[in-house]
């Protein structure tokens, strides 16, 4: 099958010009003005943009309760065509075993290209001394968490220490979930203690200190291991400064956000008769002040990249959420999202004069194929790149709603959002699996991908030139 998009806005993370991409197979196989080559499908692109294929490094398929892989085409429908799940490591299973099961739970199930990251979750000598092994099976990024203390998902310092030095040795990118799990859970009984059980506390319990302050410390910690480190949605200003003021110093921590962080407030975690719940995600959802600083962050390059960490909790709002009527340190974590990143980050940052049109290139596909090692197979129009295009209507006006979601649970943190654009055709690999809205391939169709190590954190750390 050959593809040629005509005349078109083609967008990269550095330019943009009025050209034709020439599609044979799987991979972009020539871009230019005025090609005239012989294709099975022409497309006339013009008013157009066209962009990467979205990689959503931050996305939870499985591990926190969330839904599996089988309503993973909701990415696609949005523009994005590759993911980056989080495996999890039940107690006692090896991690390279994690990662083994969680890849074939999404074999013949995922409906767009992935790839995964390791959790450590049973954090010991064992594991840590299995870090080496994780770019012989396609994996090089590991997120370590400081908050969630009395789960399997909680590390104290000295485990992330030892896993930070392991990880180093072999181009491993550190990830981090920063928040300091002593003052959450102090915060959490004092506000329960007083009777104050809504959604909200959530919030004043986890304040911008107790990221900033993790953020800090994650990051001393990187500079004993001396080892490069990415910090996982970053919520507040302070949190981000810290990052940008190592990085300006000359080390080399870099950080995400998530859609949410840029667009909802806390506002949202205070509705009223636990509507609230549905936006309880960690860490929680920030002042307006917050988002400012964080939407400045995203356009000058201080923060890098834009996810989702959607995480579709199975049993959605009415079965699930509502396990914290009464208890807002039971409300579970996280909110789905991967649909609906590009036309938030369009409208509400290029549109409104935020971001550049490259900027949002770059944060929402660009880099983070960079940070996980799958640059430039992913990420990029680019001759040789897999085929995973966005033909973007910049004229489309409408409203996000659950009922046209495709992430299968009872609600959308972004319901009501007005919109403008949308994702029009959407390739994977050079055939069309999302139009207007609509999933339109056949689903399990995605593929496994392989992320190579001394990936962008290590821009300036190559070990041996690797
Ligand atoms: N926070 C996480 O750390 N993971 C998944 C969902 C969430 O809200
Ligand atoms: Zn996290
Ligand atoms: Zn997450």
């Amino acid at each position: 099958m050959s593809l040629l998009i005509k005349n078109g806005t083609i967008v990269t993370a550095s330019n943009e010009f009025v050209g034709d991409v020439y599609v044979k197979g799987e991979k972009i196989e020539a871009i230019g003005i005025d090609l005239n080559m012989p294709a099975d499908q022409v497309i006339d692109a013009t008013g157009k943009y066209v962009f990467p294929g979205g990689v959503d490094e931050h996305v939870h398929y499985g591990s926190f309760g969330a839904l599996l892989f089988e309503t993973s085409h909701a990415a696609g429908v949005g523009g994005t065509t590759t993911i980056v799940d989080f495996a999890p490591q039940d107690q006692g299973v090896p991690l390279l075993e994690a990662i083994r099961i969680q890849a074939s739970k999404a074999n013949n199930v995922a409906s767009v290209d992935y790839a995964f990251h390791g959790i450590i979750m049973d954090p010991k000598d064992s594991v840590f001394d299995e870090i080496e092994h994780l770019p012989e099976v396609g994996v090089s990024s590991l997120k370590l968490f400081m908050a969630y203390k009395g789960t399997s998902f909680y590390s104290d310092d000295e485990s992330i220490l030892k896993a930070m030095m392991k990880a180093k040795d072999v181009g491993v990118t550190m990830m981090v979930h920063a928040e300091n799990a002593d003052i959450i859970n102090v915060l959490q009984k004092y506000y329960l203690d007083q009777g104050k059980t809504d959604p909200v506390y959530h919030y004043y319990s986890r304040p911008p200190i107790a990221e900033e302050e993790a953020t800090n410390r994650a990051i001393a910690l990187a500079k004993v291991a001396d080892c490069p480190l990415f910090i996982v949605h970053v919520s507040v200003k302070g949190a981000m400064e810290a990052i940008r003021s190592a990085y300006e110093g000359g080390f080399p921590v870099y950080g995400e956000t998530c859609t949410h962080y840029l667009t909802l407030t806390t506002d949202y975690l205070a509705k009223p008769n636990f509507e609230g719940a549905k936006y309880v995600c960690s860490p929680p959802l920030r002042p307006q002040e917050h988002l400012d600083a964080l939407w400045e962050a995203v356009q000058k390059g201080w923060l890098v990249s834009v996810g989702s960490d959607h995480c579709a909790l199975v049993g959605g709002y009415e079965i699930t959420k509502k396990k914290g009527l009464g208890n807002f340190a039971k409300i579970p974590n996280g909110c789905p999202g991967v649909q609906d990143r590009m036309v938030m980050l369009w409208t509400y940052g290029v549109c409104e004069g935020k971001i550049t049109r490259q900027r949002f290139v770059d944060l929402f596909a660009t880099t983070p194929a960079r940070v996980v090692g799958l640059y430039p197979q992913k990420g990029q129009i680019a001759v040789g790149s897999d085929a995973d295009i966005v033909i973007f209507d910049p004229n489309f006006k409408g409203t996000i709603t659950n009922a046209e979601s495709y992430h299968g649970i009872d609600y959308s943190p972004f319901e009501g959002f007005p919109i403008k654009g949308r994702p029009e055709q959407v390739f994977l690999r050079g055939k069309l699996i999302a139009k207007e809205g609509k999933f339109v391939a056949e689903k399990g169709k995605g593929r496994r991908l392989t992320c190579k190590p001394y990936a962008l954190c290590y821009t300036y750390y190559h070990k041996d030139d690797k």
